[in-house]
């Protein structure tokens, strides 16, 4: 194993504001960023992880509107309710920042600058829908009308909610604005900058074929977009809003696009980089030390950088973002690895936010602890299909792993030491063939977790780990030392100590996957000492006799029959 310290930047799909998010977001991209941000943690890396609320956009205007609060204030109060959730799940960021933050307006206006400054910008004049009553353009979604298809009367501009056929605002029968109910509408025009991404084709597909380790899934997309109909058509990144990151040329205004905004996708990713600032400041270190991150000519070109995030969020990550970058001809950090997962269905349906379907994350807290929902997720996380959340599935799985595999093992060895020896680690014995045998278990099953992890393999790792879980069971099984120590109470002590420190050991692997539960096996056993085990027979001696500790409480009550069917009733429907 590479023992040099590595720098790792990891960031996660930004989550929108509009709404509490459910377990499928969770499982897209903010928990296996978590883990793999734990994992190279705990192998004593410099990790830099960052995540933000996505903040603009018609999604976060609609959803104000809706809760019937002026914007900036629902964004500050939703900001604060996905920060304690992301709490609540352990996320370990290094900060959860804002893309509507002063930092990432600066950030996006440099950036359009250096675009124009390099001749990737075009201006375009467009004809839009314009409401006098509301004095503003409206984007499509903000129109209603009757659908010219099926007749349903509250079709939107851009799509009929009834028959799903898409839709272009001046097709509406009767079209009003959403906003007012007004219908003195008229078609304005107005204009917008375009950023020419189809001028950076060659670069971005050489750049991706360079990528020849990265998942299908993330290349595939990547292709396809490249290659098929009308992927890289130039981009508009400006719109007729109030709410959004204002048109600015850097620090210069634009004239002409006066009392517009960026596109809530062209400043999400740059918040990518702006919550690293936003980090910074917060604790008033200099520039420097974000940049060394994020710019190549800062020290950032021995930085690894990883980003996670859902397959329909992989076009704006492997083309527009990296067009940024690189239109910028500046020397920012471009991505070296793209996790990618498909979705996570409920039940026989999917999950929607919009819809209220699902498992709320507010709500699984509610339910269960974090560890329950961590351990079951990327145990099952949809890496190479979609996957599907079942309370069935749920209950069996985690009754299973959590409790009768770790959960059980941790038990049977604090209680049998406590009643036979006392609360200390046992002294007496020594090792002999069965204990031989597990560490060269231990040793071959380290050293595959530790490559499904550097992988991200997050189902393999997982697999991995509960069979490490297993064979402590099974040491168990073999060696007997309830029976054993009627006759022979040192051989007994002798696995007794080493299963205690077993349970150290799975403490600390585990850690990634179920941070509460690791730490409270640590303190049972009153040690601080979370050293991941590069030295096998060194960590399993860790503890040694006399070392005191105590029985834990359980670690994972099973799910009762009960329980299941009173939350598969109560998570049936929709929440509005
Ligand atoms: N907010 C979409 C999503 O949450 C979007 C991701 C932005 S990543 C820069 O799925
Ligand atoms: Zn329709």
């Amino acid at each position: 194993m590479d023992s040099r310290m590595a720098r790792y930047l990891i960031t996660s799909a930004i989550p929108y504001i509009n709404g509490i998010k459910h377990l499928g977001t969770l499982i897209g991209s903010q928990l296996p960023a978590d883990l793999y941000a734990r994992y190279m943690r705990a192998r004593g890396h410099e990790v830099m992880f960052i995540c933000a609320t996505d903040e603009h956009g018609t999604p976060a205007e609609l959803a104000a509107a809706k809760a019937g609060k002026p914007v900036a204030e629902f964004c500050a109060e939703m900001h604060g309710v996905q920060a304690q959730i992301a709490k609540g799940f352990r996320l370990s960021f290094d900060h959860f920042g804002r893309s509507s933050s002063p930092q990432n307006h600066a950030m996006t206006q440099y950036f359009a600058g250096k675009l124009a400054d390099n001749g990737l910008i075009q201006e375009v004049t467009e004809e839009q829908v314009y409401s006098k009553a509301d004095g503003r353009f409206l984007p499509d979604r903000y129109i209603e009308g009757t659908c010219p298809n099926c007749g349903y009367d509250r079709a939107r501009g851009d799509q009929c909610e009834n028959c799903t056929k898409q839709l272009n605002p001046t097709e509406l029968i009767d079209p009003r604005s959403a906003i007012s109910g007004s219908t003195d509408l008229e078609v304005r025009q107005t204009k917008h900058l375009y950023l020419r991404q189809s001028a950076l084709k060659d670069d971005l597909d050489a750049w991706i074929d360079a990528k020849t380790d990265w998942p299908v899934l993330t290349t595939s997309i990547a292709k396809k977009w490249l290659h098929d109909g009308d992927g890289l058509r130039d981009r508009g990144i400006t719109r007729d809003l109030d709410w959004g990151v204002p048109v600015k040329n850097g620090d210069k205004e634009w004239p002409g696009m006066e009392g517009k905004v960026f596109y809530v996708w062209f400043d999400a990713p740059i918040e990518y980089i702006a919550g690293t600032r936003e980090w910074a400041d917060a604790a008033g270190r200099p520039d420097a030390d974000w940049q060394r991150w994020w710019r190549t000519d800062m020290g950032a070109d021995d930085v690894t950088y990883v980003q996670f995030m859902g397959k329909d969020n992989v076009p704006f990550h492997t083309l527009s973002f990296p067009a940024t970058i690189m239109g910028s001809n500046e020397p920012w950090k471009l991505v070296d690895y793209i996790k990618s997962f498909n979705f996570l269905n409920y039940d026989g349906g999917q999950f929607s936010t919009s819809q209220g379907r699902g498992v709320f994350l507010d709500q699984a807290l509610e339910i269960l602890p974090a560890d329950y929902w961590r351990w079951w997720l990327l145990s099952h996380a949809p890496e190479t299909s979609d996957s599907e959340f079942t309370w069935e599935q749920f209950q069996t799985d985690v009754n299973k792993d959590l409790a009768d595999v770790l959960g059980n093992f941790v038990s049977r060895v604090t209680k049998f030491c406590r009643s036979k020896f006392g609360e200390a680690v046992p002294e007496g014995g020594e090792n002999g063939p069965d204990e031989i045998a597990l560490i060269e278990r231990l040793k071959s099953g380290l050293a595959t977790y530790e490559a499904h992890m550097q992988a991200m393999e997050i189902r393999k790792a997982a697999g991995e780990l509960r069979a490490l879980w297993v064979a402590g069971n099974e040491y168990l099984q073999v060696t007997q030392p309830w029976a054993v120590f009627k006759t022979d109470p040192d051989r007994a002590a002798a696995v007794i100590r080493l299963s205690l420190n077993l349970i150290r050991f799975y403490a600390v692997l585990s850690a990634p996957f179920i941070p509460d539960a690791s730490a409270s096996m640590l303190s049972a056993l009153k040690t601080e000492d979370d050293n991941w085990p590069d030295d096998l027979d060194a960590a399993l001696t860790t503890l040694p006799a006399g070392h005191t500790f105590e029985v834990p409480e359980v670690l994972f009550a099973k799910i009762t029959d009960d329980q299941r069917a009173e939350w598969q009733e109560r998570f049936a429907g929709t929440r509005d």
